[in-house]
């Protein structure tokens, strides 16, 4: 079971076949057998019985560290100091395998499995982590319908207005480059650096009367924005935010 504690980030210390890992999905009860007969060794040299417990009921994320999807989901998971084993998964053929599909049907990253639960959808993730680790750090999101209302406009915002052009110019100046090893298309930058710059001018109006995107304090609407924000650091993209100071505050 030891190789199954994993570093969030670290995609070195993954030591098992991921084919392995998800047939084992299929087959989580032989698994948890195994792993009643195993728990006493580990209990008697390393871990407490309870670290162990926890260790065998921690959420599995199945990603890339290269997608933003997966980093707003690794994002949350950090920010609520949650354990989770994190399962590096290819882009392609891997997404396609029947195994994955019944965890992601999209054939996409991320796909997230918390005991019974199988979730795809990086955004849905982030919102059951939150409110299932409700009481722990930040709260992220709000049972109370008045203070939830805007987190809510603003996460739709995100997703909608934000992330399409956002995503498309993460493509043109962090992946082509630096993954594909691809120029990228000057147009297309500077097509969607201008959207981007009407849609942050609502931004920086809505910052300019509210300390976060939420209201004030720090949600998982903000959150959202961090893969994107990193992403985008030290790119000429980088100035859309910087020539709105409530954006760069
Ligand atoms: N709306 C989805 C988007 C997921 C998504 O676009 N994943 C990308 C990586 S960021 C992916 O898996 N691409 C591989 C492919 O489409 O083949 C989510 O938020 O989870």
């Amino acid at each position: 079971m030891v190789e199954k504690i994993i570093a969030p980030t670290s995609e070195a210390a993954v030591t098992r076949d991921q084919d392995m890992i998800l047939q084992e999905e299929g087959n989580r009860i032989g698994e948890e057998e195994d792993y009643h007969s195993k728990r006493d060794d580990f209990a008697s040299c390393r871990f407490t019985k309870i670290h162990i417990q926890q260790i065998a009921m921690a959420p599995k994320l199945y990603g890339n560290i290269y997608s933003i999807a997966t980093l707003r989901v690794v994002a949350t998971l950090h920010e609520k100091c949650v354990e989770f084993e994190y399962v590096p998964m290819g882009f392609g053929p891997e997404l396609k395998k029947e195994a994955y599909l019944s965890l992601n049907p999209f054939d996409q990253v991320p796909a997230y499995v918390n005991g019974d639960l199988k979730l795809f959808e990086s955004r849905a993730m982030t919102k059951h982590i939150a409110f299932e680790h409700h009481r722990k750090g930040t709260e992220l999101l709000y049972h109370d319908l008045k203070k939830m209302a805007p987190v809510s406009v603003w996460m739709e915002v995100e997703a909608h207005q934000y992330d399409p052009v956002a995503t498309k110019l993460v493509f043109e100046q962090a992946v082509k480059p630096f993954i594909m090893k691809m120029k990228p298309d000057s147009a297309v930058v500077e097509e969607n650096q201008k959207k981007l710059g009407q849609i942050l001018d609502v931004y920086e109006a809505r910052l300019s009367k509210s300390k976060y995107l939420g209201g004030d304090e720090f949600t998982l609407v903000d959150l959202h924005h961090l893969p994107t924000l990193q992403y985008l650091q030290g790119k000429s993209t980088k100035e859309v935010f910087e020539a709105r100071p409530h954006m760069s505050a």
